[in-house]
C-alpha cells in the first residue's frame, strides 16, 4: 500500500490514461477470455523470484526475467503471470513492463489490486491481464472493476477459495474464475477443493485451477475436473530447462 501510494505520486491518473491511449503496440483485447474457449487447458506461466509461503524461490542474481520470458516464449505458453507485488513476491511493474517489450505472449499483472489506478496502470504498462481477489474486494469493487477491465480490453481472472466466494464472483458477472488450490490461511494445497468446486460453477465460465501444480498427473487430474487453464509458477521456475518442464 505504501509502495502503491508512492507510484501514485509519479505518475498520476490523467498520464496513465493518455499513456493507453498513445500506446501503439497493445497486445489484442481480451485474449485469455478466447483462448479459455478452446481446448486443450490453456497454461499461464508465472514469473516470481520469491513468495510469503516459499520466501526466495530463485537466488536474486539468477532471476534474469527476460530469459525466463524467452524461455516461456519458446515453449508456446498462453499467457505469462508477472507478480508485481513489491514487499512479499518482490515484483515489480518495471519487470512486467520488461516481459511486456521481451515477447509478444499476453502478459497478466499479478497483484493485489485495490483500486481502479492499478487497473489502468497495468493497461498502460501493456498487460493483457488483472487478477481480482474476491476476498480483499467488495461486492461494489468486484462489479466496478470487472466493467473497468472490459472497457479497457483487459481480461480479469476472478481469485475465489470457497463456494461463498464462487457465488459472488459469478454475481458480479465474472467471465474467469480462478481457484486457488493453496488455502492462504495455512499454505496447504488441495486439488480436491478445486475439483469439488468445479462443479458449483456454471459450465460457460471458465476455471483456472491456480498453485502447487507440480507434474503432467497433477494437470491430467485438473483437466478430467473440466478446468479451462492452470497458473503454474514455482515448478517452472525452479525448472533448470523450462521449455522442456513446460512440454512433459
Ligand atoms: C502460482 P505456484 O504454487 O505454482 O507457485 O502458484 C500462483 O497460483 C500463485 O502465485 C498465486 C498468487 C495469487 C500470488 C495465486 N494467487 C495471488 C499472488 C497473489
Amino acid at each position: 500500500k505504501k509502495n502503491m501510494a508512492r507510484r501514485q505520486e509519479q505518475v498520476s491518473l490523467a498520464d496513465l490514461k493518455a499513456q493507453i491511449e498513445q500506446a501503439a503496440d497493445q497486445r489484442p483485447a481480451l485474449v485469455l477470455n478466447q483462448k479459455l474457449a478452446q481446448a486443450p487447458i490453456t497454461v499461464i506461466s508465472e514469473i516470481k523470484q520469491a513468495s510469503p509461503s516459499k520466501g526466495q524461490i530463485v537466488p536474486r542474481e539468477a532471476f534474469d526475467y527476460r530469459q525466463i520470458a524467452r524461455d516461456y516464449t519458446q515453449a508456446k505458453v498462453d499467457m505469462i503471470s508477472v507478480l508485481t507485488e513489491e514487499e512479499y513476491f518482490k515484483g515489480s511493474l518495471d519487470i512486467l513492463k520488461a516481459v511486456v517489450a521481451t515477447t509478444d505472449v499476453p502478459v497478466l499483472r499479478k497483484d493485489f489490486t485495490i483500486d481502479p489506478y492499478m487497473i489502468y496502470e497495468a493497461k498502460a504498462a501493456g498487460a493483457s491481464a488483472i487478477l481480482l481477489i474476491v476476498a480483499i474486494l467488495s461486492d461494489q469493487q468486484l462489479t466496478d472493476y470487472l466493467a473497468l477491465a472490459q472497457e479497457l480490453g483487459l481480461s480479469a481472472i476472478v481469485e475465489a477459495h470457497d463456494q461463498d466466494e464462487i457465488q459472488r464472483a459469478v454475481q458480479a458477472g465474472a467471465e474467469i474464475i480462478g481457484v486457488n488450490n493453496r488455502n492462504l490461511k495455512d499454505f496447504t494445497v488441495d486439488f480436491g477443493n478445486t475439483q469439488r468446486l468445479r462443479e458449483n460453477i456454471p459450465a460457460d465460465i471458465a476455471v483456472i485451477s491456480e498453485s502447487g501444480i507440480q507434474s503432467r498427473s497433477d494437470v491430467l487430474q485438473l483437466e478430467q475436473a473440466g478446468i479451462n487453464g492452470i497458473l503454474v509458477g514455482e515448478t517452472f521456475m525452479r525448472a533448470p530447462d523450462k521449455v522442456a518442464e513446460i512440454n512433459r
